[in-house]
């Protein structure tokens, strides 16, 4: 399968994340991109190839037009008031504190701004994030063109990843929803319906916001339960989608500890679910923080598994985009992403 990929990721290379009450050096870092494709290359997975410009318009389809404006804009707002060190939020708009029903009050300030689009104080903005971002969703829709103009398969190198950034709002390492992007891409083609199918081991908040009320676009999670881990506040098993999107959204949330055999008993539920609704493609939202040694996870996955990840997914038999987001395990990265692209293949 080919590979779409951007040296513009490097761009974003935020210092520090809020996490455990301290700071620490981010997980999400362009390491993770470059150990990935030398994988892909050392591996022969296939061509490599550069993404193309599609401008705002696939991502404004998505998104809202001020998150996209604040995104563009953020760190010279940032940079404009004498800061240097990378913008995180630090005050948040929880319901009820401003206008009420009326929802959250947008202030003109940078600070107020970070906290109304930002779910976390994990997602550092820097001087190249906006184009690494705009990179990233080049990739993702690059990729998309490949297979929805024939190729069986295709794998979007994303990064930064996508799944927690919603309609309106970012954060999770992600700013924009590099899956959420394709499958629109898909629908305006004239595709009918799509799956996004998420194994990353965080829920997939922002997929399921921006597709919660479509039946077109049928959205499944497998992911650590929100009981216990980010983003804590959505995720659980009785979201179902509501008005025309009521029964399109799934959620499999699994305890800490789930190892392939845990892991595997949902993917055959999530791959039933696929197969019955008749998705003309399917979308993989691929993380790989499941593994058993990701520093900031708590599934049990082993390197193994990653290929019969891979095969599982292929014998749903339909055009497939995988689309990177998150895994912190670096050295390992690179053997585990490429195992499943390999594991579809099978070879
Ligand atoms: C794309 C993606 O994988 N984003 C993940 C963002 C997670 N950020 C918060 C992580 C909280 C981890 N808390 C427990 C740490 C245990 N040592
Ligand atoms: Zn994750």
């Amino acid at each position: 399968m080919r590979t779409v990929y951007s040296e513009d990721h490097r761009l974003h290379d935020g210092k520090h994340e809020l996490l455990e009450g301290q700071f620490m050096k981010v997980h999400e870092s362009p390491s993770r991109a470059d150990i990935v494709i030398g994988r892909v290359r050392s591996a022969g997975l296939g061509e490599i190839i550069a993404p193309q410009e599609f401008g705002l318009e696939p991502i404004l389809k998505v998104h809202d037009e001020g998150l996209v404006r604040f995104l563009e804009n953020a760190w010279d707002d940032w940079a404009a008031t004498g800061r240097t060190f990378d913008a995180l939020p630090h005050v948040w708009p929880v319901p009820g504190l401003s206008r009420g029903a009326l929802g959250r009050r947008l202030s003109d300030c940078i600070d107020g701004k970070l906290g109304y689009y930002a779910i976390d104080a994990g997602t550092p903005i820097m001087s190249g994030t906006w184009a690494a971002v705009r990179a990233s969703a080049n990739v993702a829709l690059t990729a998309q063109k490949l297979v929805a103009t024939g190729e069986k398969s295709a794998f979007a190198l994303c990064r930064p990843p996508g799944h927690h950034a919603g309609s309106d709002f970012y954060g999770g390492y992600c700013f924009l929803n590099n899956a959420g992007i394709a499958a629109q891409a898909f629908r305006d083609q004239g595709a009918r319906r799509i799956a996004i199918l998420d194994v990353d081991y965080h829920h997939g908040n922002g997929t399921q916001q921006m597709f919660y009320e479509r039946g077109d676009v049928l959205t499944i999670s497998l992911h650590a339960d929100p009981e216990q881990e980010f983003p804590y506040f959505i995720g659980y098993a009785d979201e179902i989608g509501a008005g025309a999107g009521e029964g399109y959204h799934m959620n499999l949330p699994l305890p800490w500890g789930t190892d392939w055999q845990g892991y595997s008993a949902a993917l055959d539920r999530a791959m039933k679910r696929i197969e019955q609704y008749g998705a003309e493609a399917l979308i993989v939202s691929l993380g790989l923080d499941t593994f058993e040694h990701d520093p900031i996870s708590r599934f049990k996955l082993a390197e193994a598994d990653y290929q019969r990840l891979g095969q599982r997914i292929a014998w749903a038999d339909l055009p497939t985009l995988f689309v990177m987001e998150g895994g912190y395990a670096v050295e390992a990265l690179g053997v585990n992403t490429v195992n499943v692209l390999m594991g579809f293949e099978q070879r």
